[in-house]
């Protein structure tokens, strides 16, 4: 490891198409992993944050905004909620999130990278919270797409694919196989959720992405919020499950439990953030041409 604790205060900036995208701060430590360039900052802003490859993955007080909208939808909405598969996510914060559903017996989280786990845990504490320790956590160290092709059929209620985008590792996050595989490993009632990347900055990869699971699962429904750090700020997360949109009608008692606990998530929050469809993104969606 090669702690980089000696920068002084600047600005820490993802560059996509011609735009930055920055937060003033310090770098705090940076190490280059079998897989990616992790760098852990100490931001003016939103505390310490981590970024993977030089892209915005999370900050201390900005994390809610992302894992409260991808979390509720499905663990409210799924029949069950005993087991769930959390692919990806190794900064914590949506087992965190989760976790906070009583109903949730037993939780696999497999991410790729060791490294970004160890100094989530170092830097980020906060973020997985008291996840880190919850007996119903189970943490593997490895590839989510082969764990959910080798797991069995109709064996999580909800699956959850909290993955960077889509270049280096996360890259068969997104394809039409790996969704397949996610539905295969699903029971009936269950719940498929993924981060679908930014109608604005990544924009054909969010139609083609809301397209594909729609084929997969024959329906899907993004839902738009904002994490104000990532490209354009203007965010998405793709919901579908085995027997229809029951991820849109949140279980009263499920969300009464959590709503309180919420910065962004609530019932309304959710209502509005699925109606919010963009009208291009309705056109590329339903245009069969
Ligand atoms: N462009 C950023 C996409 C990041 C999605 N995952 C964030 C990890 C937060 N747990």
């Amino acid at each position: 490891m090669s702690d980089n604790d000696g920068s002084s205060p600047g600005w820490i900036d993802e560059q996509l198409h011609g735009v930055r995208y920055g937060l003033e701060g310090t770098v705090i430590a940076e190490q280059t992993s079998p897989y990616q360039r992790v760098t852990i900052i100490d931001s003016l802003a939103y505390g310490k944050g981590l970024l993977l490859d030089g892209c915005w993955m999370t900050a201390e007080r900005q994390e809610r905004h992302y894992h409260e909208a991808l979390v509720h939808p499905a663990l409210c909405g799924a029949a069950q909620i005993e087991r769930v598969l959390v692919i990806g996510g190794g900064d914590g914060g949506t087992a965190r999130e989760c976790l906070r559903h009583g109903g949730v017996q037993h939780l696999d989280m497999v991410e790729i990278d060791g490294l970004v786990v160890e100094w989530s845990q170092r830097y980020l504490p906060s973020i997985g919270g008291s996840a880190w320790s919850d007996p119903r956590f189970h943490l593997t160290v490895g590839d989510g797409i082969a764990w959910v092709g080798e797991a069995a059929a109709a064996s999580y209620d909800v699956v959850i694919v909290d993955g960077s985008d889509p270049a280096g590792p996360a890259e068969g996050l997104f394809n039409r196989a790996f969704f397949e595989q996610c539905r295969r490993i699903l029971r009936p009632g269950g719940v498929f959720a993924t981060q679908s990347e930014s109608p604005e900055a990544f924009r054909q990869v969010h139609i083609d992405t809301v397209k594909l699971i729609r084929e997969v699962f024959g329906h899907a429904d993004p839902l738009y919020g904002w994490v104000p750090m990532y490209p354009s700020g203007w965010w998405s997360w793709t919901f579908a499950a085995v027997d229809g949109p029951r991820y849109r009608d949140p279980q009263e008692g499920r969300a009464a439990a959590v709503a309180p606990g919420c910065e962004i998530w609530s019932p309304r929050w959710q209502r509005g953030a699925f109606e919010a469809v963009p009208a291009f993104v309705e056109r590329a969606l339903t245009d069969r041409g």
